[in-house]
């Protein structure tokens, strides 16, 4: 059983505040080649190559928007992967893809990482690698099989996020160490103890029970649970939140795809029970060292909303903000016959 209140500070403490604290933006240090060795994940191998594609030279293929060129590629591109796009809609960007033993398989990425995507038998199915973009970098061209003697080898960098000055969320990479093999043994990558869909190594990124099928003991499965790490609620404060959580009008497709989550980090507990209707979510603690080494290492949080301002002079009027990666907005929120009254105060656009 899972219990609901396990931080040990209270609601009030981690929902509400009596000042709006200042978010703060802290620049991390990006990681040596030292430290991201020293933070591997234990099942991949990292060999050195003799003959390999830099960084630089990989990097400028993936980045050839020159117009009718780009164009092709990306022409080609949705041919060759079109088993894959219909499987998995339109939630990954897929890389190249590879058919070994009765079935395909594709190198891909989405919001939270990369994945090794596998249709078998008409099945679809896609299992987590666990390793930070903000780290490994994989290269676009690859002469070699991506899977051999049973693993996944792919050529590529370590690479550092390279902050670009007054456009947050706008970054880019740079090679630390060019000339690697990531190599991760199939069977230890597919492993899914708890056989719910989801792989031991995205369970453990994300906090989720790589041994139970239901985390939070909600009778819903984790694939198919829309919040599997908490139990939803039913509170005027989780009612706000849901109205604050962003929405994605003309992507419908989110609902179909079990590996599409949006991140918070929060330590709310009325945020932890909101039952979104457009896609999954995934929750991470606030206290940094209580983040997974995955989290700490990579950054998932596209969106946010603070915790609620309380408003002495008048109990049922608060405020709060949202923001995403190039704007933020205020709110006063007052909760009137039943429902909630949103207003907007003002908001930065970057
Ligand atoms: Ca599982
Ligand atoms: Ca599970
Ligand atoms: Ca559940």
């Amino acid at each position: 059983m899972v219990s609901l209140y396990s931080c040990s500070k209270s609601i009030e403490e981690n929902c509400f505040v009596s000042d709006q604290e200042e978010r703060e933006y802290v620049e991390e240090k990006p990681f040596t080649v030292k430290e991201i060795l020293a933070e591997k994940p234990s099942y991949v191998q990292i060999i050195d190559l003799k003959s390999f594609r830099t960084f630089k030279e990989d990097s400028i293929y993936t980045h050839e928007y020159d117009g009718k060129k780009y164009e092709l590629i990306l022409n080609e591109k949705a041919t060759e992967y079109k088993n894959f796009r219909n499987y998995f809609h339109k939630g990954f960007v897929i890389y190249k893809q590879q058919n070994y033993r009765n079935a395909q398989y594709a190198l891909a990425k989405n919001d939270l990482g990369y994945w090794l995507l596998k249709i078998a038998n008409g099945k679809p199915s896609a299992y987590f690698l666990g390793l930070s973009f903000s780290h490994y970098y994989f290269n676009e061209i690859q002469d070699q099989p991506i899977i051999k003697d049973g693993s996944l080898q792919i050529e590529g960098s370590l690479v550092k996020i390279i902050q670009v000055a007054g456009l947050p969320g706008y970054d880019d990479y740079s090679a630390i160490a060019d000339g690697k093999l990531f190599k991760i043994n199939l069977t230890a990558l597919m492993k899914d103890t708890d056989q719910d869909g989801y792989n031991d190594i995205f369970e453990k990124c994300f906090g989720l029970n790589p041994d139970h099928q239901d985390s939070d003991g909600d009778g819903v499965n984790d694939f198919v649970d829309v919040n599997p790490m908490y139990q939803s609620g039913k509170n005027k404060f989780t009612e706000l939140y849901e109205m604050l959580i962003p929405n994605y009008a003309g992507t419908p497709d989110f609902q179909k795809d079990p590996y599409h989550f949006v991140v918070f980090k929060t330590d709310c507990d009325y945020f932890h029970q909101i039952t979104p209707s457009e896609y999954k979510v995934l929750f991470a603690p606030e206290d940094k060292d209580k983040e997974s080494r995955y989290l700490r290492s990579t950054d998932v949080y596209h969106f946010g909303i603070s915790k609620i301002k309380k408003n002495k002079a008048f109990p049922e009027r608060f405020y709060i903000e949202k923001w995403g990666s190039s704007s933020s907005t205020n709110y006063a929120a007052e909760y009137r016959n039943g429902k909630w009254e949103l207003e907007m105060l003002g908001g930065i656009v970057i």
